[in-house]
Formats: structure tokens, C-alpha cells, sequence
């Protein structure tokens, strides 16, 4: 029947664009050290609580809620999930399910947060630190697509500082699309390895985030535009933490309105550090500095490029830049 091959035919387009996080490359099985998640369509994006009724995803919400943590579900997987043992400074990687491929552009992201005893039996409610992020690696290349670090590959991975302390952790990797941010719908897809570190260090992993907490509507990377060529993207998120005592002060949470040239803490130099220009990620342009946003859609219409109108939109009908154009009964841009 017609319908059903076009069915067959949206799913298989829509597993390989979206996905979910299974596996930790070169051991074991699928959701071996990799908690599962109860989703109905596991590889749905996790996405805001003010994004259109129509286009939330399964009640996973970025800003409220436990999902953002490490997917929905996850924790009811935790105590049959196993631990994976590392030594600090190994390189774990997550890789996406079903053969899938990470065909958004956006950053990835990895963080780890130590639980207080067993990571079985830990929520992930406590503090984050990152420990890798990537973005853009080719300036001059696509923007909306190949020009991503992260674009057409299948997973996720960083090394543990040698300093992190011993213990057992949540290993979270993130991958974010923000390939529809300039209608502030940027999608998360994220995933928990549950990892026992030895052989670490003393360090003070930090600045720390919680989830939900680290990330905003109003963050820059949730109001970004891929349209129109390259432009500086910073990572959300706080500052990589590389090893030391970085830690101690504010979570140098996105704060996308100060631009602050803030005045460099002399007692606490690493955590000055702008976040976007990741240390570790060594391909990372050097353009990805904090710029100005060259974007502020403002308050009440649609930025250029953003959805201004169509059947079930519920945002404004307007263009506070170009003006709106309607493509199709679902579907108005501002141009
Ligand atoms: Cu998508």
C-alpha cells in the first residue's frame, strides 16, 4: 500500500538525521554501560518547555524536568545498567544507535558528574563539569551542514582529565541540532554512560551546571542562525575543565546579554577562560571567540530566517527583519 511506503520511508529519513546514544565504542552491547531510555521514539530530540505545543517531542523538555539529564527514563535503567571501569586519562565514546548518523549541525558536548556512592543509584540531580566540546571546524565550509565538527559522523567522545578524582560518575554526551535555533528550537539529544574512574587525581573539576539549569531559551546557541554563511558560534554551557582547580566559583553559565569584558578573577584564572574557545578541541577555529551575536531577534517578531507563520504555529506573525513569505499552509519565513 502507498502509505505505508511512504511510512517505511519517513522513519528510516527521520533515524538517520535524529539519534540516541547506546553503546560506548569498543565495549560491549547496546545499553551494556549505557543507561536506556523509555521514549517511545528513542531517538526524539529533547527540546524547550516554550517551543510550539506541535513541535515537543514525547514531554522531554531542555528546561524543566529530569529528561535533560540523561534522556528520558534513563534513571529507571540505572540500576541494571553496568560500570564501565576507566583509568583517568582514557578516552570513552559513546556511539549513536541503529547505524545512525549525527546529521545536525550544533556542538557536542561532554560532561561528568560524580555520584555521591553508586552510580546505579544516582539520579544525576548533582554538579556537572564539561570535559570536551566541538563546533564549528571549517570556517569556510558548509555552515548548515560539513562545517560542524561533529557532521555525518556516529558518536561522541573525550579523554578523563588525569586529575579526576577517583569514584563513579555519569558520563553524559550531548549532541545539540541547531539547525532550527533561529525559531529558538535548538534539539538535544543526550545520553549517560555509567563509568568508575581509577588511577585519577586530586584535581577540582569545575566550573559546575546542573540539568536542567545549564542552559537557557534566551543562550545564544538557542538563538542562532545557520543561515547566511559562517558566523562565531559559542558553545553553551560552562568553561572545559581540563584538570586543577578550575572549580570553585560562579558556573560560568551562558550569559549571552554580558558580553562582559569581565574583569579577569586573578584568583581564579582558568575560570575566565571563554567558554567557546575549547582548549581541548584543537581544531576549533579561533573565530569561535564570544563575538557579539550578530543576531537579537527582538522580543515580539520573527528574526530573518525565523517562522513567522503557518497551520499550528503558534509564534508571532511577524518580522522584526525581512518580511514574512509563505511557502505552504504549514510553513511562512521571514526573507
Ligand atoms: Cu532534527
Amino acid at each position: 500500500m502507498k502509505a505505508s511506503f511512504a511510512a517505511i520511508a519517513v522513519v528510516a529519513q527521520v533515524a538517520s538525521a535524529h539519534y540516541s546514544f547506546d553503546t560506548v565504542v569498543g565495549n560491549g552491547r547496546s545499553y551494556q554501560y549505557v543507561r536506556d531510555l523509555t521514549r517511545p521514539t528513542k531517538y526524539n530530540p529533547i527540546k524547550y518547555s516554550t517551543n510550539p505545543t506541535a513541535d515537543i517531542r514525547d514531554n522531554s523538555f531542555v528546561d524543566k524536568g529530569t529528561d535533560i539529564v540523561c534522556n528520558q527514563g534513563a534513571f529507571s535503567a540505572a540500576g541494571k545498567t553496568e560500570v564501565l571501569e576507566v583509568k583517568a586519562g582514557d578516552k570513552v565514546t559513546l556511539k549513536v544507535a541503529v547505524g545512525a548518523k549525527m546529521e545536525h549541525p550544533g556542538p557536542s558536548l561532554v560532561y561528568m558528574s560524580k555520584a555521591p556512592s553508586s552510580v546505579k543509584t544516582y539520579d544525576g540531580s548533582g554538579e556537572w563539569f564539561k570535559i570536551f566540546e566541538d563546533a564549528v571546524c571549517s570556517t569556510s565550509g558548509d555552515f548548515t551542514k560539513g562545517a560542524w565538527c561533529s557532521y555525518g559522523k556516529d558518536s561522541i567522545g573525550a579523554t578523563i582529565p588525569k586529575d579526576t578524582p577517583d569514584g563513579e560518575y555519569l558520563f553524559r554526551v550531548e549532541h545539540i541540532g541547531v539547525h532550527r535555533s533561529h525559531v529558538n528550537q535548538p534539539e538535544h539529544y543526550v545520553g549517560c554512560a555509567q563509568i568508575k574512574v581509577t588511577g585519577g587525581g586530586s584535581g577540582t573539576p569545575g566550573p559546575t551546571v546542573k540539568f536542567p539549569g545549564a542552559y537557557k531559551s534566551t543562550d545564544d546557541y538557542a538563538n542562532f542562525s545557520i543561515y547566511n554563511g559562517f558566523k562565531a558560534f559559542k558553545i553553551p554551557g560552562p568553561a572545559v575543565w581540563t584538570g586543577g582547580s578550575s572549580g570553585g566559583g560562579a558556573a560560568v553559565a551562558d550569559e549571552e546579554t554580558t558580553p562582559a569584558p569581565a574583569a579577569p578573577s586573578a584568583s581564579a584564572p582558568a575560570a575566565s577562560a571563554p567558554a567557546a574557545s575549547a582548549p581541548a578541541a584543537s581544531a576549533a577555529p579561533p573565530a569561535a571567540a564570544p563575538a557579539a551575536p550578530s543576531q537579537a531577534p527582538d522580543a515580539g517578531c520573527a528574526a530573518l530566517y525565523g517562522q513567522c507563520g503557518g497551520k499550528n504555529f503558534k509564534g508571532a506573525v511577524c518580522c522584526s527583519a525581512g518580511a514574512c513569505k509563505a511557502f505552504n499552509p504549514y510553513y511562512s519565513q521571514c526573507l
